[in-house]
């Protein structure tokens, strides 16, 4: 506790490229462990979702030559255009307007072209179908958390949890807004950050640059971080967010689009510890330092962060999220303001042998000890 007894926040930031979920999460700490959306948030996200109807519709009418849309549109195609453009001039859908999104979305043609050409089928799946109760109602929480708002101010919100007090600090992750994080993490000490990386970017492409792969992106991101000079005292988490699609998705696409060398099936398991090793691999691999003058370099890799963190704790820091279950949210918030104790506690569980149950007290001896003979991996 500080003087006077107030309680000393944990600064915990997030961190990760554009949207592997970093505001998602901070919004339902809001609704788990703040006072929820007051009535200019949901306002405000009435916007966004218009904004987000829009560019689902814009993303469809590019897709289709103009011959087809000629063909195809259901509707006069200058109201298809005023349409798109409302997002630009107005800050809500008028009742025509929605009406005209509603047709084309029922229209089964159209309605194709919608699943086809949108980089946004989870806004679209969730948003297109209840266009009618839009604007009769503000916004519920659901429709808060799931909208896609880009982040372009930094926040900072402090929440009680647990008797204890965190301050979470969002921030744009886009890559033009990242040269804002180094301001933050030097003006005051950050205790913990949250790294995000999105499963299920492993067959999405940026949309800075429309190609460079979301979870290739990530795991470069990653490295970046765990060296970063600034942070060789934080603890860096890694979650590995958006868990439901990706689930889903590898069904019918392995992640060898992503990793051209993995060679196992389709199974979540096994596809998710491949990328997984990925990550840890980034932690172990080469250290970013440069090889010193004499050219001598030693035979293994030292570990990239000097102090704080040491590299067992890449292996046990990563937490898997969806933020369709709100287990995961108060997992990621507990772990955030108490690494050590949460991370030791999961290691124990996970490596606890099923049969031997008195092993479980070994493991627990390991904790800071470095090394132990359980831990072996391949560097
Ligand atoms: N299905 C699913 N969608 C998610 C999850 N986390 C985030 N999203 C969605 O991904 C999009 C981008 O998330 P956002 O939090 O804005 O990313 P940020 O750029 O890192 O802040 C939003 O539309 C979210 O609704 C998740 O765990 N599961
Ligand atoms: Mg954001």
């Amino acid at each position: 506790k500080e003087g006077g007894g107030k309680l000393k926040s944990k600064r915990v930031m997030l961190l990760g490229s554009s949207e592997s979920g970093k505001s998602t999460f901070a919004k339902q700490m809001q609704v788990l462990f703040g006072k929820g959306f007051d009535d200019d948030t949901r306002w405000h996200h009435k916007t966004i979702i218009a904004q987000n109807i829009c560019e689902i519709l814009r993303e469809t009418v590019d897709g289709l030559h103009k011959d087809e849309l000629d063909t195809r549109c259901p509707v006069p195609i200058p109201e298809v255009q005023q349409l798109i453009q409302a997002a630009l001039f107005e800050k809500r859908l008028s009742p025509d307007q929605i009406d005209t999104a509603q047709k084309l979305w029922k229209d089964e043609e159209m309605n194709q072209y919608f699943h086809k050409y949108t980089t946004m089928p989870q806004i679209m799946t969730y948003f297109m179908p209840k266009l009618d109760s839009l604007e009769e109602t503000p916004p519920t929480d659901q429709d808060i958390i799931t909208c896609r708002e880009l982040t372009s101010e930094t926040s900072e919100t402090t929440y009680e949890v647990d008797g204890l007090s965190i301050s979470l600090i969002d921030i744009g992750g886009r890559r033009g807004e990242r040269k804002k994080w180094t301001p933050v993490f030097n003006k005051e000490q950050i205790d913990v950050v949250l790294f995000f990386a999105s499963l299920s970017g492993y067959d999405e492409v940026l949309s800075e640059d429309m190609k460079t792969n979301r979870l290739q992106e990530s795991l470069n991101l990653y490295k970046e971080i765990i060296n970063h000079k600034h942070l060789v005292d934080s603890k860096i988490i890694l979650v590995l967010s958006q868990v439901d699609r990706f689930r889903e998705k590898i069904q019918n696409k392995s992640i060898d689009i992503c990793f051209p060398d993995y060679e196992g099936t389709n199974n979540f398991e096994e596809s998710l510890e491949f990328v997984k090793k990925k990550f840890h691999k980034k932690f172990h691999g080469e250290s970013l330092t440069p090889t010193p003058p004499n050219g001598h370099k030693s035979a293994r890799p030292k570990s990239p962060r000097p102090s704080g963190q040491n590299h067992l704790d890449c292996e046990k820091y990563v937490l898997v999220s969806s933020i369709l279950d709100l287990t995961d949210i108060k997992k990621v918030a507990m772990a955030a303001l108490n690494p050590d104790d949460f991370f030791s506690k999961e290691w124990a569980i996970a490596k606890r042998p099923e049969k031997q149950p008195e092993k479980e007290i070994k493991g627990k001896e390991r904790k800071g000890k470095g090394k132990g003979k359980g831990d072996k991996k391949e560097d």
